[in-house]
């Protein structure tokens, strides 16, 4: 992927499958030769002007064969995707036929481009900063319309822009320490610690813990929350998962042991992205089959962010119950006591006495019955979770690796806090730090970042985008 810009990729940029259209895309200094040499229009001109779409056909230049009426467009450096000369063919949807026409292409002149490359180019040729390529990728696999939001606000430059904001104040900071050093006769006067103090502790600081907390809401955004729902056998786990969703998506029999792997389906609760994970019911399995999933339910459980554990309100509580209790004890829970509509309100009161200190929430999820409250309690639970609590408006979501850089940016200013505060000053190892917190913040707009990162970063993109 460290190939000189100077070559020319191509790639399909549709997904593979039938589809009404299929995109080659092409970019690179022979990208405008390359179409010449393949497509002839309908209506033949001298020169095919930028940034208009023409109707024609892709031949074979050797034998002149017509392989597929197209549109094809020639959009003229610097005002493409990548920044370079770009060729987009619109050809029908088949693979097989798009596959043809990028080899042709290839012969032409260009050479395959891996993942990610093309919105690489963009970021090498500075039409986005690296947090905005990210939010391409972001943008193409999201699967909430918070995800998307966030994608799209991100692609603008949101982050990009509050970066920059903080970036600013810690180079005036720096330029202050950097006279001092230069200074240093004049140190105390030049530097005036509280007032960098009042800069960072109500500038800089706030806004990077802002920051890291519209990342922990992001996560939600984009991914949602894994809640695993955990019982003994039989107690109306895939029943509960069927209420939720409001469609019969589990099997559900008077049979224990009827779910063997685990059932994933997504809800929202107040734009909140739930991913709730059915599990087989655990207790010591004899049944191979019912024993892996078993296994599958506890690693569920380990792998979710919260957990509803589904109590058989009908019944006493068993030991099976409070050892399961004991294996999410770890995680935001809420009991859920299912089957209400067999018992009376005096049973509820007796499990919640039995369960002291965990919230129950009694429903019945054959006849749907409190599962608004459920609803509630679960966002509550997560909501509650976030410090801040949820926040549907978020603007900017900084993901997982820029979260890392903002966190040691962070830290490097919580440092440079406590120097400004200890006596005698060291402008020297205070100006350190503030570079530390820029390279960090460098990081996440990418310019300061190593290959490998970028290398990484971009290896995860499809081809062709
Ligand atoms: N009366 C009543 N029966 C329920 C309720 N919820 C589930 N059931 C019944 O309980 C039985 C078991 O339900 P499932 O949803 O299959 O239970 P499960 O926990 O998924 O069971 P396994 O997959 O075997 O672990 C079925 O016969 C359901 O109809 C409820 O709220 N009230
Ligand atoms: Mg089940």
């Amino acid at each position: 992927m460290n190939e000189p810009l100077s070559s020319t990729i191509a790639a399909i940029a549709t997904p593979p499958g039938p589809g009404g259209i299929g995109v080659i895309r092409i970019s690179g200094p022979e990208a405008p030769a390359i179409l010449n040499r393949l497509f002839s229009p309908q209506h033949p001109v001298p020169k095919l002007q930028s940034h208009r779409l023409y109707l024609g056909r892709i031949r074979r230049p050797d034998s002149g064969q017509v392989l597929d009426e197209v549109l094809a467009v020639h959009m003229a450096a610097p005002h493409t995707y990548t920044r370079e000369e770009v060729v987009e063919i619109h050809c029908h949807g088949n693979f097989l036929l798009l596959q043809e026409v990028l080899v042709l292409a290839q012969e032409a002149g260009a050479r395959l481009a891996g993942p990610g490359e093309f919105t690489k180019r963009a970021f090498l040729n500075g039409r986005i900063d690296l947090s905005q390529a990210e939010a391409v990728l972001d943008l193409l696999t999201a699967r909430s319309p918070e995800g998307l939001g966030l994608a799209v606000r991100q692609l603008e430059g949101g982050l990009s822009a509050r970066i920059a904001q903080i970036s600013e104040a810690l180079l005036r900071l720096r330029a202050v320490l950097e006279v001092a050093i230069d200074f240093p006769e004049e140190e105390p006067e030049i530097l005036d610690p509280p007032r960098l103090l009042a800069t960072l502790t109500t500038e800089i600081i706030p806004a990077l813990k802002g920051l890291i907390s519209a990342a922990d809401h992001g996560k939600i955004a984009r991914d949602g929350i894994a809640a695993a729902i955990i019982g003994r056998p039989n107690v109306g786990k895939s029943s509960l998962l069927n209420a939720l969703l409001r469609e019969e998506r589990a099997i559900v029999t008077p049979l224990a042991g009827t779910t063997r792997d685990t059932i994933e389906e997504a809800i929202a609760i107040h734009g909140l992205a739930l991913r709730l994970i059915d599990t087989a019911g655990i207790r010591d399995a004899h049944d191979p089959v019912e024993d892996l999933g078993v296994q599958r339910a506890k690693q569920t459980l380990s792998r979710a962010e919260v957990a509803l554990l589904l109590v058989d309100a009908s019944a006493p509580l068993t030991a099976e119950d409070l050892a399961l209790l004991q294996m999410a004890a770890n995680k935001p829970l809420l009991v859920v006591a299912n089957k209400c509509d067999l018992c009376r309100p005096a049973e509820i009161e007796t499990l919640r006495a039995r369960l002291a200190g965990q919230r129950v929430i009694p429903i019945s999820a054959r006849k749907g019955e409190g599962l608004a409250e459920l609803e509630e309690a679960i966002f509550t639970l997560i909501a509650g979770g976030l410090g801040s609590g949820w926040d549907p408006g978020l603007t900017v979501a900084p993901n997982a690796r820029h979260r890392a850089a903002l966190t040691l940016a962070r830290e490097a200013c919580q440092r440079l806090k406590t120097g400004l505060q200890s006596l005698p000053l060291a402008p020297e190892l205070l100006a350190i730090e503030t570079q530390t917190a820029l390279d960090h913040l460098g990081d996440i707009v990418g310019h300061t970042t190593p290959d490998e990162m970028l290398d990484r970063i971009f290896g995860e993109f499809c081809i062709g985008k």
